[in-house]
């Protein structure tokens, strides 16, 4: 019996463990937390005591995935961690933990730290969302915590999720592994995502694709380029 062929719209990801099968259809990219706040001077990121340079690097990979992710008609999520103004969303133990150099909510060069609307908040403009993708404010570190993300996904029927965005051991690997337990297919893209701990970023990437995929696959943009053009 001849193997059934591929669906039009499926293509296989040179992935690890194991290459992965996307489907277009079912597809979504979900860009995480690439904002000012992260990635430039004077941010959250930066209060934090931590080398910015860092993460500045993927921004290219990430354009180039977000316009593969677009020719290929897959729905494209991006998320901005953000608190509300008055901080009602922010508890306590986030704002006041260890000793930052300006806390959320602070006034700082870029606007108040973290707060949803202020231009450090801003997601980076070489990757601004297109008109239709949907921007998740997400008060936590995983993009499913006191978000839609999940109602929106299952509204459309969406199985798979591409990962890409910072930091990879923070707010990239919570959501991922919050995907899991709602039934997500999830895979990263290596060199898509950064974070300020080279050792954590390639620690995550090991620990995602080990005991099979306990948490999902990786793949350099290379693969995916491969497979889609
Ligand atoms: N501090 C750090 O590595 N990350 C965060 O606080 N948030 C995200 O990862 N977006």
């Amino acid at each position: 019996m001849k193997p059934l062929a591929a669906l039009p719209t499926e293509k296989t990801v040179d992935a690890l463990p194991t290459p992965l099968r996307l489907d277009d259809a079912r597809t979504a990219l979900v860009t995480i937390d690439m904002q000012r706040d992260f990635i430039e001077a004077g941010g959250f990121g930066a209060s934090l005591g931590n080398d910015v340079s860092m993460l500045a690097g993927i921004v290219p990979t990430v354009a180039a995935l977000l316009a593969l992710a677009r020719r290929a008609g897959w729905d494209v999520v991006h998320t901005r961690e953000s608190h509300a103004p008055d901080l009602s969303d922010c508890p306590p133990a986030k704002r006041l933990r260890g000793a930052p150099s300006m806390r959320i909510g602070d006034p700082g060069p870029m606007g108040r730290i973290l707060v949803r609307g202020e231009p450090g908040n801003a997601i980076v403009d070489a990757l601004a969302p297109c008109e239709g993708e949907l921007v998740i404010d997400k008060p936590g570190k995983g993009a499913f915590y006191a978000t839609g993300l999940d109602e929106h996904l299952r509204a459309r029927g969406i199985t798979h999720l591409v990962f890409a965005g910072v930091t990879t051991e923070v707010c990239v690997q919570t959501s991922m592994r919050e995907a899991n337990d709602r039934g997500y297919e999830c895979l990263l893209v290596e060199d898509a995502t950064a974070s300020y701990f080279p050792a954590f970023r390639q620690a995550t990437l090991e620990m995602v694709r080990s005991q099979g995929g306990i948490v999902g696959w990786t793949a350099p943009f290379r693969a995916l380029a491969t497979a889609w053009e």
